[in-house]
């Protein structure tokens, strides 16, 4: 039964906790920019996919709401919400107010976030400026709300009768405490597909009701990780259907998907443990990558298809996409090192490893016709990477050759340091040439792009390798291509594309960085690319003159050149002469670059196409949506 009294002689404890949590937030949710925001709504909706994941409810709806907060429903049993015997306060009380590590008030099993955000929807609580909690259950309805960050303002009580059961938890972040506190529809719907995808058969519905009409949009996959693939691969030439095994025989379940396509040159791996992604890896994916190298190699071998010799793993990886997803039980459940994005946990690499060896083992011998084509390929992978390897090395004794190509279109940077170059691909010869003059001699390079760089994404490396463009990029970059590339020769520590702020600037970019995702992956996973962003305005009268980027620069530009001002705005790169591009755009003390980074397969498919859009104002926007000026790791400041 619910209570009346507002448990107050419990909650000294708790309030002194929820206040350290709005003391030190960082500790909590790692951020109070974007990041951390959202991980707010992680935190509730991991509470719901953790009911569904017991199996119970069917349907998750999130609903960014008009006036700032964000409800996240469930259709489970309903958070119990008879008093605890222990603490004498409602078990739902318990949840949204004290800090709890994963299961510590459960006695789940598999914990969908177990071990990692782990601290549970009482963080949300602490750092929104209102909470309100519906439930139900047994056929009653039940309600209670707190405020300014966790306080108890309506306790648990019955409000009405019902049929159904399930959670609904609403809240508002509190603008104290965030930079920002606007939901990006982005971050919460590709976060609820990639959810969708791993939870098959749960609909999750979002539904965004500031915008009018209101935006929503459904993810149900009734296959799962199969239809993770078969979206990753959207793009490409299969060769072969998406294939996906499982294993629940143990208390650590495995289960994965793959396909291999013919015209990728990367490994495209992606592993989770108990559905949060492990970014780097871990004992799982160790044990996924021996388990397919040994099938291959000992299929090939009893089949006499190799002549005796070895397939490499990097043979047997090119061109594959593959999901795997562990389920490991808490106490099982190890990270290595600080950040949780690798999975320590021993046994899974024997275990996967296995698992992997005898299902992918029998499916060859099974399916002869295909197993024949991958040995194909491998084989290719293979000889394409010996050659180029000979390529390499004869290339390093042909330096000055190497020069010469590239001696019309590159301005070198004098430096022999690489790590400290940087290399600017620009559009246009117009702002080559400005960039050119008013560059930093000593660490930076101009490379002017002549017209739109070919699509990579429907072409064979043997015709990119044909296109002057990318070869001229290639030989300047110096690091191969492909399998080949070793992002330890890159002769520039940075690559930063710098193109006019429109349309078709954007589509450049978008060809570059698709050029660079296919062919040079590791510079974009190593954090080498960037986006410079030229300014929007200048603010100038007589001889002073204020750049600005966006909005609040421009007020703190007008007020500092004062009185009389008067604005331009740029357009074009073109615009500006070489001691403007160098002042806003190219010198490290006050350009402002975007560093790409590409985790988040999902995320690439959506922002390529957004970028090739038609709408002048999309990049702009994309901008505006996606850069996050308070995080300081999007910008580069001095240096
Ligand atoms: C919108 C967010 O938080 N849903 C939740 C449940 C259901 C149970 C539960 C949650 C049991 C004793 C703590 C119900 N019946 N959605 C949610 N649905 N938590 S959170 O139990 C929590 C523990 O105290 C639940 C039987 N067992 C568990």
């Amino acid at each position: 039964m619910a209570n009346n009294r507002s448990y107050d002689a419990n909650d000294i404890e708790v309030l002194e906790g929820l206040e350290g949590v709005r003391k030190r937030p960082a500790m909590y949710i790692g951020s109070t920019n974007l990041s951390g925001l959202h991980h707010l709504v992680w935190e509730i909706v991991d509470n719901a996919i953790d009911e569904a994941l017991s199996g119970y409810g069917d349907t998750i709806t999130l609903i960014i709401h008009r006036d700032g907060s964000l409800s996240v429903e469930d259709h489970g049993r309903g958070i119990p919400c008879g008093i605890q015997k222990k603490y004498n306060v409602p078990a739902v009380h318990l949840i949204f107010s004290t800090l709890h590590s994963g299961g510590k008030f459960s006695n789940k099993v598999y914990s969908n976030s177990a071990g990692l955000h782990g601290v549970g929807a009482s963080v949300t609580n602490a750092l929104s400026e209102w909470l309100d909690v519906t439930v139900m259950r047994d056929g009653k309805i039940y309600h209670t709300r707190y405020e300014k960050g966790g306080k108890l303002v309506e306790p648990l009580k019955v409000i009405g009768e019902t049929r159904k059961t399930g959670t609904i938890v609403r809240f508002k972040p509190d603008k104290k405490i965030f930079s920002s506190v606007d939901f990006r529809w982005d971050t919460i719907t590709k976060h609820l597909q990639e959810s969708a995808f791993l939870l098959k058969k749960v609909k999750f519905i979002v539904t965004d009701q500031r915008s009018i009409p209101y935006n929503t949009v459904e993810y149900l996959y009734n296959e799962g990780l199969k239809e993770y693939v078969a979206a990753l691969n959207e793009n490409k030439t299969p060769i072969g259907p998406v294939v996906s095994f499982t294993d629940d025989s143990n208390d650590i379940k495995m289960e994965v998907a793959f396909q291999y396509c013919s015209n990728d040159y990367n490994e495209n791996i992606y592993s989770y443990a108990n559905n949060v992604r492990t970014h780097d890896g871990g004992t799982h994916e160790t044990g996924f990558k021996l388990g397919i190298t040994r099938a291959v190699n000992d299929y090939a071998e009893e089949k006499d298809l190799l002549h005796g010799k070895k397939l490499e793993g990097g043979d047997i990886r090119e061109g594959l996409t593959a999901i795997l997803s562990l389920r490991i039980p808490e106490e099982k459940l190890e990270y290595e090192g600080q950040t949780k994005g690798k999975l320590g946990t021993p046994e899974a690499t024997a275990l996967v490893n296995n698992f992997i060896y005898t299902k992918l083992t029998y499916y060859l011998n099974e399916n002869s016709e295909l197993a024949l084509k991958l040995i194909q390929k491998c084989v290719e992978s293979q000889q394409a990477r010996m050659a180029a390897r000979k390529a390499k090395d004869e290339a390093r004794g042909k330096k000055k050759n190497r020069e010469i190509i590239l001696s019309d279109k590159l301005t070198p940077a004098q430096s022999k340091d690489y790590a400290r170059n940087e290399l600017f691909i620009v559009e246009g010869e117009s702002a080559g040439g400005s960039a050119r003059k008013g560059r930093d001699r000593l660490h930076q390079a101009i490379l002017p792009l002549r017209g739109k760089p070919l699509n990579t994404d429907s072409i064979t490396m043997e015709r990119m390798l044909k296109n002057e463009e990318f070869a001229t990029i290639i030989n300047t970059i110096g690091a191969g291509v492909g399998s080949e590339f070793d992002v330890n020769d890159s002769r520039y520590g940075k690559i930063i594309i710098m193109t006019d702020a429109d349309t078709d600037g954007a589509h450049i970019q978008t060809l570059l960085l698709t050029f660079f995702y296919h062919y040079m992956r590791p510079l974009i996973t190593s954090g080498m690319v960037y986006v410079a962003v030229p300014p929007l305005y200048r603010v100038y009268k007589d001889k002073k003159e204020r750049y600005a980027w966006r909005d609040n620069d421009l007020e703190e530009a007008k007020a500092e050149v004062g009185r009389g001002y008067e604005i331009s705005r740029f357009k074009g790169l073109g615009e500006m002469d070489a001691e403007q591009l160098w002042n806003t755009t190219m010198n490290p003390r006050h350009r402002l670059l975007v560093r790409i980074r590409i985790d988040d397969p999902l995320l690439v498919e959506s922002r390529v196409a957004v970028l090739m859009g038609k709408d002048a104002s999309l990049r702009r926007k994309w901008v505006a949506e996606n850069v996050d000026f308070t995080e300081k790791d999007n910008f580069e400041e001095i240096k």
